[in-house]
């Protein structure tokens, strides 16, 4: 069958029969959610605060501070900053912010029916570091402004993000902009939180790390998300072989890459790509 045929004529019926879809928990529909999501719809960020607890904080700091080595290559990645990548590929420690019921919640709004993770990262922002340059993170879709966010952002405090310590700064209402308008720093928020918190932001809002003019460092676990139908920016495919995936749980399965976007986008050998994991 011609694949416009095919699709013209998609039920959904045939994937179904053989194939399960992930039925969201209760939790991801809750009115919290809703009142986050109009937040975020509205100002272009939310923050949720005390999401995760002391004891999380500090087990994420006990497993992430011996992966952290070299400081930034550039001004964007921070000549003072720590940056962990390939983070699924390394540790289990951040699994459970990725698949948070309160973000996946925000997801299900902002994509459906399908949505992917793009990048994980720990940012360790260390004293002395200058801000960073303002950027939105789905500017690398390069689809004239204004337009609907393809992707979306966590930034999880591990240590409480302060007025002087590199809070994340943003720009409220900037996800509405056109291509023209450009940050200016009277415009803009630190998002100051205690640690366990998060702040969630569409791919369109402009913002960047915060300058670090405290004595301590700044501990951060960001996850950002993308439509379905878009490229991921880390290729969790060939990150993570496959017993790392078998040890995730079914919802970062599915965010990795081990899911499709109906009726056939991401499929393997004519297969849902969670039959690989069967072989
Ligand atoms: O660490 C932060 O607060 C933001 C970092 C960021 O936006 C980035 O590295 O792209």
């Amino acid at each position: 069958m011609k694949i416009e045929g095919a699709i013209k004529n998609y039920t959904g019926k045939d994937l179904a029969k053989t194939f399960k879809q992930l039925q969201p928990s209760p939790e991801r529909t809750s009115a919290l959610i809703t009142q986050d999501f109009n937040r975020l719809m509205s100002d272009g960020y939310v923050i949720i605060e005390n999401l995760i607890t002391p004891s999380q904080c500090a087990q994420i700091k006990d497993e992430c501070m011996p992966l952290m080595s070299h400081t930034g290559r550039n001004n964007f990645e921070g000549e003072k900053t720590q940056r962990i990548y390939n983070v699924l590929g390394k540790t289990r420690c951040i699994d459970r912010l990725a698949d948070h019921p309160r973000i996946l919640g925000l997801m299900d709004l902002l994509f459906r029916p399908n949505y992917l993770l793009s990048q994980s990262q720990v940012i360790n922002i260390l004293p002395g570091e200058s801000q960073q340059a303002f950027h939105f993170d789905d500017s690398f879709y390069q689809i004239p402004r204004p337009r609907p966010a393809l992707g979306a952002a966590s930034i999880w405090a591990i240590d409480a993000f302060t007025e002087e310590n590199g809070a994340t700064v943003v720009v409220p209402k900037s996800h509405e902009w056109d291509g023209q308008q450009v940050p200016t720093t009277e415009k803009t928020i630190k998002a100051i939180m205690p640690a366990g918190s998060v702040i969630f932001f569409l791919g369109t809002t402009w913002h960047s790390g915060g300058a670090n003019q405290s004595n301590a460092p700044r501990l951060a676990v960001t996850h950002q998300y993308c439509e379905a139908f878009m490229r991921q920016q880390e290729n969790y495919l060939l990150e993570l072989d496959k017993d790392i995936v078998r040890a995730l749980s079914p919802e970062l399965r599915s965010l990795v890459g081990y899911s499709i976007y109906p009726p056939f986008m991401g499929m393997v050998n004519g297969k849902h790509p969670l039959r690989l994991l069967d072989e």
